[in-house]
């Protein structure tokens, strides 16, 4: 039996911590087909991004084309856009659809490092564009006040009210790092339109190797809803709590890592299982 497909459309990380590289091995792991198509290519390292090539956007709508032309696209994750034309092209592919799969968009706005990835433009592209066709959005609490903020909404409230003022928006949203509590948990927002926000807690890991941590999650997001056939919006608190597991297994993996200068990867390595075919 053939693979799910899961579609990345993101920018590149060359250092292998966040963006296609990160996406394409969370898929390995889920057991799905990888496509990719590329927005952007990024020189960066563990201590940051150097330079940034934005991929043209007549290549990405041709590779767009390629993919959704010949592949049965069962999930799409969006991670680096990069600006506010690249935006509306893949919303253009999705609307072509006949049936169009799940659609869960990682809001890239900024690196872990600090370096922006996606100006107000594409925030505000990404509000008015992308979300509206959006199964799932799944901002950090930065890009949740920033997509408030594009969309006039209270930017200021509550992490559960964040969440829940942006499913207004078009989406169910999984709004991560929405707080560290004193007892060494973290907690997400799961939020569904017309349902309360529900909490998602779960230990915090000690790393300083968690470079591609939000880019993990939301290919995890992805594959699950490809692979599990989830019906939303019902079972989004357990897709998301399976992607949440998934990250935080491999942020424990890369944890002891000695890799880079700065902020590590996290592990995008899985263990090996001997099989009857690798002795
Ligand atoms: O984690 C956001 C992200 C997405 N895409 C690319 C990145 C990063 C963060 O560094 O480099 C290409």
């Amino acid at each position: 039996m053939s693979p799910p497909v899961v579609l990345t459309v993101a920018g590149t990380d060359s250092g292998g911590a966040a963006g296609v590289a990160a996406d394409l091995a969370t898929f390995a792991a889920h057991g799905v087909h990888g496509a990719c198509v590329v927005t952007a290519v990024t020189a960066q390292d563990t201590l940051g991004v150097h330079h940034v090539h934005p991929v043209p956007v007549a290549t990405v709508d041709a590779q767009l084309a390629a993919v959704f032309g010949d592949l049965p696209v069962a999930a799409v994750k969006t991670g680096m856009l990069g600006s506010p034309a690249t935006v509306t092209c893949l919303r253009e592919h999705i609307d072509a659809l006949a049936e169009p799969p799940p659609v869960v968009v990682d809001p890239v706005l900024r690196a872990t490092t600090g370096a922006v990835l996606g100006d107000d433009a594409v925030r505000d592209a990404y509000v008015e564009h992308l979300l509206p066709v959006a199964t799932v959005v799944t901002p950090n609490l930065d890009e949740a006040r920033a997509l408030a903020l594009a969309a006039g909404l209270d930017h200021d409230a509550a992490p559960p009210d964040l969440a829940a003022g942006l499913t207004g928006l078009g989406p169910a949203v999984v709004l991560t790092g929405g707080g560290e509590g004193a007892d060494g948990t973290c907690t997400d927002w799961v939020a569904v339109r017309g349902q309360p926000p529900r909490p998602f807690a779960h230990p915090v890991v000690a790393t300083r190797n968690d470079h591609g941590t939000g880019c993990t999650f939301s290919a995890a997001l992805a594959a699950c809803l490809a692979s599990l056939h989830a019906d939303l919006p019902d079972r989004l608190w357990q897709v998301a709590a399976r992607a949440a597991a998934y990250t935080s297994r491999q942020l424990r993996l890369g944890s002891t890592w000695d890799l880079g200068r700065g902020r590590g990867p996290v592990a995008h390595t899985v263990p090996h299982r001997p099989t009857e075919e690798t002795p």
